[in-house]
C-alpha cells in the first residue's frame, strides 16, 4: 500500500532501526518508546488491523508473536514484557497496518490504560 508508512518501512523506502527481518516479518524501534525496550513486529504484507485479517493470515500473526517471544530473549526482558495490538483508533491505533508492540524493560500494571 503505497501511502502507508509502515510499507515504506517494510519496502526501505523509510528509514527505521530494523532489528530483525525474514520473509514474511519486520521489526523494528518503536519512534516513540513507550518502554526502555519497545518494539513493532509487523507482517510485510499489509492488512490494516486484526479486524481486517483472515483465516490464512493466522500463521502470519502466529509467527509475529514467535517473533516477538525470541526478540523478547535477545533483549534480554523475559522476566515480564507485555504484547500489544491496539486495534480501532478507540484502542489508540494509529498506524493502520498491522503490529505487535513488544514492550519490556519496566514494569507493567493491569488492567492496561
Ligand atoms: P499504534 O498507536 O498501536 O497504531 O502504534 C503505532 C506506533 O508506531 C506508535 O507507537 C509510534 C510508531 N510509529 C509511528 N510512525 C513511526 C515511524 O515512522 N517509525 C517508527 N519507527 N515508528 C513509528
Amino acid at each position: 500500500m503505497t501511502s502507508c508508512i509502515f510499507c515504506k518501512i517494510v519496502a526501505k523506502e523509510m528509514p527505521a532501526k530494523i532489528v530483525y527481518e525474514d520473509d514474511t516479518s519486520v521489526a523494528f524501534l518503536d519512534i516513540n518508546p513507550q518502554a526502555p525496550v519497545h518494539i513493532l513486529v509487523i507482517p510485510r504484507k499489509h492488512f490494516a488491523s486484526a479486524e481486517e485479517t483472515e483465516e490464512a493470515d493466522a500463521p502470519v500473526i502466529g509467527h509475529l508473536h514467535r517473533v516477538a517471544a525470541k526478540l523478547a530473549q535477545e533483549f534480554k526482558i523475559t522476566d515480564g514484557y507485555r504484547i500489544v495490538l491496539n486495534t480501532g483508533r478507540g484502542a489508540g491505533q494509529s498506524v493502520f497496518h498491522f503490529h505487535l508492540h513488544l514492550l519490556g524493560g519496566r514494569i507493567f500494571h493491569w488492567p492496561a490504560g
